[in-house]
């Protein structure tokens, strides 16, 4: 579980499928900018490298990491994107306020996900300072945004496999 044991950005020797027919949503908080650009632009570069079409990717941005999941159920109501990820940092204050957005967040993503039985990626940074950040957007930990990335293509990928092998072996009429 702990982040500190893994780069972010090395998937070892894990076969990442082709993601040529699929169309990925991103939703991108503009808080902590400077880091959600890196994990958009670590995101949006791990997709094109495993061959999404930079036409089949549609981004848009929220004022926050709370309004993730609004922006998120957007893409998903709107559009026909086959799964979404959702970028954002939240750092720890002397508030309670890092608690509640987290918890909102992680809740809304996961509530999406069955609502819409389709993949909605968690590419959130939730640490207790900016430099634990900085390592996590392309620091010395890797990119969150490109783990999200190839997330999103292995759930859309595992969830076109089982709908198309279902269909295969029992046709509708
Ligand atoms: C208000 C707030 C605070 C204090 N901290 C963060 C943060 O670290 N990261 C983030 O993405 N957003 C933060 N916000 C903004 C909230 O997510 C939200 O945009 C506002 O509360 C308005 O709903």
């Amino acid at each position: 579980m702990a982040s500190s044991l893994k780069n972010l950005s090395d998937f070892g020797n894990m076969e990442i499928p082709n993601g040529s027919d699929m169309k990925i949503g991103i939703v991108v908080a503009q808080w902590n900018k400077e880091i959600t650009d890196a994990l958009f632009q670590g995101a949006k570069q791990t997709l094109l490298k495993h061959e999404v079409k930079e036409d089949n990717i549609i981004s848009i941005s929220v004022p926050g990491t709370f309004e993730l999941t609004l922006g998120a159920q957007n893409l998903l109501e709107y559009t026909d994107v086959d799964a979404v990820i959702v970028l954002g940092c939240v750092i720890q204050g002397d508030t309670r306020h890092f608690d509640f957005i987290c918890q909102s967040v992680t809740q809304g993503v996961t509530d999406l996900n069955i609502k819409y039985n389709q993949p909605v990626i968690f590419g959130v940074l939730t640490t207790n300072n900016l430099e634990q950040a900085q390592e996590r957007c392309g620091g010395k930990l890797g990119n969150k945004g490109d783990e999200a990335a190839v997330t999103a293509i292995q759930m859309v990928y595992t969830q076109k496999q089982l709908r198309d092998n279902y269909l295969e072996n029992f046709p509708i009429d």
